[in-house]
């Protein structure tokens, strides 16, 4: 059994680190293949309610393992596009946050904008540093990176190869919170264990909903939303929250 993850579950919160620590967690098709089946697998998992991925202190991810593609051909890099699997890793229903310490680089920080949110230590560092090594970022860091962060930062980042500290990171749009480096995961864990805890039709449309916005228009996602709105008054939960809040008490959610 491989082991450059390390995956494990506390209550309903999966926890999935990178474990490469002499590769700064450069991610190989060792360590790609079993990321995305793990994730797959917890997605199906019904009792799982939110993912963590993580990596060490020193490092979420530096990248792809630019070791294992230096002497790749155009022939074997396109022959072996791993696409598909991304597409779903970054369509995975559960909500997924990513708990960035030290450098999230290239492939790293594409992984980190593929979850929903990036909580980030103030040790954090992004980049997309392709341009350094005459390509270009390869796992959506030129769309993903440009919604979260615009243009005129997108095209520095990714032009340039310069790495954005975490407090320009926050500013930017690109981490949700920035937290100690010695309490990341800790907190992280929490905000999970939060919303593994909410009704989970709510948690998983809330998600879908807020994705709406980056592939409709400005109308089209706020009908989206009210529909969505709607259908949530058919869930037992709805009565639970409600009828809780008006007889202050916790909520017990059902997930019906
Ligand atoms: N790949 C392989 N090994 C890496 C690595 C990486 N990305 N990053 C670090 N390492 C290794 C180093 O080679 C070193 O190994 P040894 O020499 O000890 O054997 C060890 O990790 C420790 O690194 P350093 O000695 O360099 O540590 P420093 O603290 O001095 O520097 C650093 C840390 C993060 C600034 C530096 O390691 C660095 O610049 N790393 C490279 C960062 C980078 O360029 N990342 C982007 C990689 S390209 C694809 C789509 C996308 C991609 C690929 C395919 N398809 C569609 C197919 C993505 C491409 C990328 O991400």
């Amino acid at each position: 059994m491989s082991d450059v993850i390390l995956s494990e579950v506390r209550d309903n919160v999966a926890l999935i680190t990178f474990n490469r620590p002499e590769a700064l967690n450069a991610i190989n098709l060792e360590v790609m293949d079993a990321l995305i089946s793990t994730v797959a697998k917890y997605d199906a998992d019904k009792n799982i309610g939110c993912i963590v991925l993580a990596g060490s202190e020193k490092a979420f991810v530096a990248g792809a393992d630019i070791k294992e593609m230096v002497d790749k051909s155009y022939m074997e890099m396109f022959l072996v596009d791993k696409q598909s699997d991304w597409e779903k890793f970054a369509a995975t229903r559960t909500p997924m946050i990513a708990a960035v310490s030290g450098y999230a680089l290239g492939g790293g920080c594409e992984i980190a904008m593929m979850c929903d949110m990036i909580f980030a230590s103030d040790t954090a560092k992004f980049g997309q540093p392709e341009i350094k090594l005459g390509v270009i970022p390869g796992w959506g860091g030129t769309q993903r990176l440009t919604r979260a962060v615009g243009k005129a930062k997108a095209m520095d980042m990714i032009l340039t190869g310069r790495m954005m500290d975490v407090d320009e990171a926050e500013r930017a749009g690109l981490v949700a919170r920035i937290i100690p480096a010695d309490k990341l995961l800790e907190e992280t864990m929490k905000a999970a264990s939060k919303i593994a805890n909410y009704s989970t039709p709510s948690v998983l449309l809330g998600k879908e909903t807020v994705n709406r916005a980056f592939e409709s228009s400005l109308a089209e996602g706020i009908k989206f939303e009210r529909r969505v709105f709607y259908s949530l008054f058919a869930t037992n939960d709805q009565k639970e929250g409600m009828e809780a809040f008006a007889a202050k008490r916790k909520a017990q959610f059902k997930n019906r």
